[in-house]
């Protein structure tokens, strides 16, 4: 084995998240909460920890409150062994401005890099839902001997307009990258398939320091890693790609060894968690050999008094379920259904309240929510909309923060 390289990990979080609005109205996107108890951002903190990557800075900018409370509350290494992870919120140290984009956010924390001296550099975006083992993808850059290796994975051609596209030789070595391309190529092997970027980056350090001092120079760039950064090594003949289907880590199953999901989109986000409430689902939450971590919060079980019932379901601790009927839903702690409401295919956050014969169907209903007696949500779009509640395309409605929904 070879001795181990020093990493720092940089997690890119300071994403607005604009297409899950009205979820990300009040906090950045990688905090939104996800299956019950988690935050989007835990997955990809839970797979550096369980690689042994334990240096981590979180690079915050949007709405960040929540989610570095969420990191102080929920992430605590041991100093001890050097492990951190550390948020960062944006510190104008190079000048007045804000992030212009997600190279400048670690242009303007280079003195991480330069405190930590690391041999390479770990860079992944912070929302995404996979069990990926890092370790894997950094012997791979190791084994290259490049400057930049970037995660790929195959999607749907008709969805591969929202991320970079790969096209790579049969050495892994990239030919050409091209940014969220308008009308994205098909794989010579599956024309209705192209080879995505996940978004998430290993580099060699020196050039990857060079690389951002030059880029903050260049008055054209828009310091992007995907439209700017990636392309300058494809350029240079120092880029490889590490295909994901390469991707196994312990305890997962066929299903989910290379399961990979964007939950940027309301739609998208529902789809997840109607997956993990699936009887089969293809992301299972229940590996103990690869857990997913998060912040446990002090509270009893959830209790189920007055025949209440739950199906197909997560129902975190503090729930009551007092007579009312959930299926297909996931609850996070401390939500109250009760006599005679249903919920069906819904995601309800903390702190949120279904009153008596109420209907929630095929809906999220955000932080401390409150349905009235006999109120009904998700069962009539026009209705929906005329309250001023988000409808996705597929009809999922939202209600935001501390909404009530009217009878
Ligand atoms: P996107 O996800 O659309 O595409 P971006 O909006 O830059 O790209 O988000 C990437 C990560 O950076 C996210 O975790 C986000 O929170 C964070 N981020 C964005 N702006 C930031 C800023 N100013 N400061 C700090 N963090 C910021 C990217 C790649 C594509 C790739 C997809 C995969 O550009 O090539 O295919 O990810 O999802």
């Amino acid at each position: 084995m070879r001795n181990r390289p020093n990493v720092l990990s940089i997690v890119l979080a300071g994403g607005e998240g604009k297409r899950l609005m009205p979820l990300t109205a009040d906090r950045a996107k990688p905090a939104v909460p996800f299956g019950g108890t988690y935050r989007l951002i835990d997955f990809v903190l839970s797979n550096l920890a369980n690689s042994g990557l334990t240096k981590m800075a979180v690079l915050t900018q949007y709405k960040s409150h929540s989610l570095d409370r969420h990191i102080a509350q929920t992430w605590r290494m041991s100093t001890l062994l050097g492990s951190f992870v550390a948020s960062v919120p944006a510190q104008q140290r190079t000048g007045k401005q804000w992030y212009m984009g997600s190279a400048d956010a670690i242009y303007q924390s280079l003195n991480l890099i330069t405190d930590e001296e690391p041999d390479y550099i770990v860079v992944f975006g912070a929302d995404n839902i996979y069990r990926m083992d890092v370790n894997a993808m950094l012997e791979a850059h190791i084994d290259s001997g490049l400057e930049c290796t970037v995660a790929g994975i195959r999607v749907p051609r008709s969805e591969a307009s929202a991320f970079g596209i790969i096209d790579a030789a049969d050495d892994a070595k990239i030919l050409q990258f091209l940014e969220k391309p308008a009308d994205p190529p098909g794989l010579p092997d599956s024309p209705d398939e192209s080879f995505a970027s996940m978004g998430n980056y290993i580099f060699t350090r020196k050039a990857f320091v060079e690389m951002l001092k030059a880029d903050a120079e260049d008055p054209d760039s828009k310091h992007d890693m995907g439209g700017n950064v990636v392309p300058f090594f494809v350029n240079k003949g120092q880029a490889q790609v590490y295909d994901f289907t390469k991707n196994d880590v312990p305890g997962s199953t066929d299903k989910d060894r290379n399961y990979w999901r964007d939950v940027g989109t309301i739609d998208a986000y529902h789809a997840a968690h109607m997956d993990l409430v699936s009887v089969d689902p293809e992301f299972n939450l229940y590996n103990r050999h690869w857990p997913i971590f998060t912040q446990q919060y002090q509270a009893p079980g959830a209790k189920f008094t007055l025949r209440g019932t739950a199906e197909d379901s997560i129902v975190s601790a503090g729930c009551i379920i007092s007579g009312g009927d959930v299926d297909r839903s996931v609850l996070s702690p401390n939500v109250v259904v009760d006599k005679w409401a249903k919920v069906e295919e819904s995601v309800i956050f903390s702190g949120a309240r279904v009153g008596r014969n109420a209907v929630v169907r095929r809906a999220i209903l955000d932080k401390g929510v409150h349905v009235e007696d006999g109120a009904e949500v998700g069962v009539n779009r026009d209705a929906d909309l005329a309250r001023g509640f988000h409808v996705s395309d597929s009809g999922i409605t939202v209600v935001s923060k501390n909404g009530s929904v009217n009878a």
